[in-house]
């Protein structure tokens, strides 16, 4: 006889009212007794609350959002006429000890001993992320915290490492095999001595999302003006712990879904005529996500400036004239900006930081990257230590670099570390652009064609060299009187490029 048993939110510690953050059935589902019904956040730690019934989900009595706490009933399950509730305790949701992130209450094995499956753990809000790299086979020893495999989103590469030691004894997927939360990657035969894992020390970072923690490995991509590239820099196989904290603001960064907005439009394109559907680029993909992180989370202002460039750009081409005859390096507008900035930065040193919370972190060191164009999409290299380097050589470097960024050949550590990112078209034409800001960087410059214009000099109309300047700021940092002065201290450093010794 089925009956309908109320599955409700366990001893999960002292919290009292914690917020569901993930929900993971709906009226209709099949659930097995550990499936997990929903993620609950503390300020401490994140718990799964897995199921203790197998059946059909008859009513859920939550949502995103709500708050629960011990004995509150998620859903109401009817079971089967054989089944019944699992002993509770043992299925109940793992104790809100402070764990970073949620793990599979499931992967605990049997203190005995036995054959335990290790499943793939809380990672974000991927679903089916391909598996790219697979490090056991069947009868290979291991240990807890091995890495098993890596997982590829289109944000970040995962690894998951075991949550128990034992033997290989079979593993359920191969390079190319789409999982999600919950998927079984291998069942491991643990010893009678075989520790339990430790739950907490298995998940790696949810989100990419989340600049702090994402753990990118060597492997991602480039990206455009705001470059994944600008999450830590960590070794690939690296495993991150994201605490529920990190959790949140990877939430918080999740587009759209705090904003409330429309869905994306439909169209059926080919009702109006011949299409060709192209999947775009992985750095167009990894660029777009960071772009609109970037245009949505930062309140930016852009400020515009005019450069006299007259004298500079005649000096520049005498130079390359000298140049010519010894074969050197040709020197580039953009190596006298880039001097021009790290000038900038050490003036007005809040151009040169990152906002970490409530804290702005000021960097000492010097390093600009570039908006490089490629068939690919946009890539941002990044030319180390500025202040210490000559035009020549940052003429050089920087042309290696765009080189490199056209050949697809730049490495994760070559688009790493930007204080500030200098925009150029100025190759191409334009007048001014509002220039994305590069998250974590605080400011970001535009640049565009330099031309002929009437200045007036105070007696009559002379023709000068005028560079457009774009300079978008994030006015969390940067007020406007302060980008305003930065801006017109580049002009005046353009104008006359003799005070950039001073
Ligand atoms: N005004 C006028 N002419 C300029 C100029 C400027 N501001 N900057 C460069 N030029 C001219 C140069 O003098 C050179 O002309 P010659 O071939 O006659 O000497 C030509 O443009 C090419 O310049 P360059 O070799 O110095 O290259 P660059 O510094 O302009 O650009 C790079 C290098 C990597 C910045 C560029 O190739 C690029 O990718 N730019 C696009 C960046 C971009 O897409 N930004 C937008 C990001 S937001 O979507």
């Amino acid at each position: 006889m089925s009956q309908i048993i109320e599955v409700k939110v366990p001893d999960i510690g002292d919290f009292a009212e914690v917020p569901v953050i993930e929900l993971y059935v709906k009226v209709g589902d099949s659930i097995k007794i550990d499936d997990a019904i929903a993620t609950l956040e503390s300020d401490k730690a994140t718990m799964d609350v897995p199921s203790t019934v197998d059946g059909v989900i008859k009513e859920v009595l939550v949502q995103l959002g709500s708050k629960v706490g011990e004995g509150s009933v998620l859903i109401k399950v009817e079971t089967g006429g054989a089944a019944a509730a699992a002993p509770a305790p043992a299925a109940q949701a793992a104790a809100p000890a402070p764990a970073p992130v949620a793990a599979p209450v499931s992967a605990a094995p049997a203190a005995g001993g036995g054959v335990v499956e290790v499943k793939v753990p809380d990672i974000g809000d991927f679903a089916e992320v391909p598996v790219i790299e697979l490090y056991v086979k069947v009868g290979d020893s291991i240990k807890v915290d091995d890495a098993i495999a890596t997982l590829e989103s289109d944000k970040a590469t995962m690894d998951v490492p075991s949550t128990v030691a034992g033997t290989v004894k079979e593993v359920l997927v191969q390079l190319g095999s789409k999982v999600g939360e919950g998927t079984v990657l291998i069942k491991v035969e643990t010893g009678a001595s075989a520790p339990a894992a430790a739950p907490q020390a298995t998940a790696p970072a949810p989100a990419a999302a989340a600049p702090v923690s994402a753990p990118v490995s060597a492997s991602t991509a480039a990206v455009a003006t705001a470059p994944a590239a600008l999450a830590p820099a960590l070794p690939a196989g690296s495993k991150v712990h994201a605490s529920p904290s990190v959790r949140a603001y990877a939430r918080e960064l999740s587009l759209g879904g705090g904003l409330d907005l429309l869905p994306w439009p439909k169209v059926d394109f080919a009702k109006f005529g011949e299409i060709e559907v192209k999947p775009l680029s992985r750095i167009k993909k990894i660029s777009g996500q960071n772009l609109s992180r970037n245009w949505v989370m930062i309140p930016a202002v852009t400020y515009h400036e005019d450069a006299d460039i007259t004298d500079i750009e005649a000096f520049r081409v005498l130079l390359n004239k000298e140049n010519e005859k010894g074969g050197g390096a040709k020197l580039t507008m953009l190596a006298f900006l880039m001097k021009a900035c790290v000038k900038g930065l050490q003036k007005f040193p809040e151009f040169n930081s990152s906002l970490d919370g409530d804290n702005l972190v000021l960097k000492k060191y010097f390093n600009i990257g570039f908006a490089a164009d490629t068939p690919n999409g946009l890539v941002v290299p990044v030319v180390k230590n500025v202040d210490k380097k000559s035009v020549f050589e940052l003429a050089q470097e920087s042309g290696d670099l765009a080189k490199q960024a056209r050949d697809g050949k730049l490495k994760p550590a070559d688009m790493s570390g930007a204080c500030f990112t200098i925009s150029s078209l100025g190759g191409i034409g334009g007048t001014y652009f509002a220039p994305i800001v590069n998250a974590p960087e605080v400011a970001i410059l535009g640049v565009n064609k330099s031309a002929m214009k009437p200045v007036w000099d105070g007696k009559q109309f002379v023709p000068r060299l005028v560079l457009p300047l774009s300079l978008t700021a994030d006015h969390r940092v940067i007020d406007g009187a302060l980008a305003t002065r930065f801006n017109v201290y580049i002009a005046q450093l353009l104008a006359d490029f003799r005070r950039v010794a001073l």
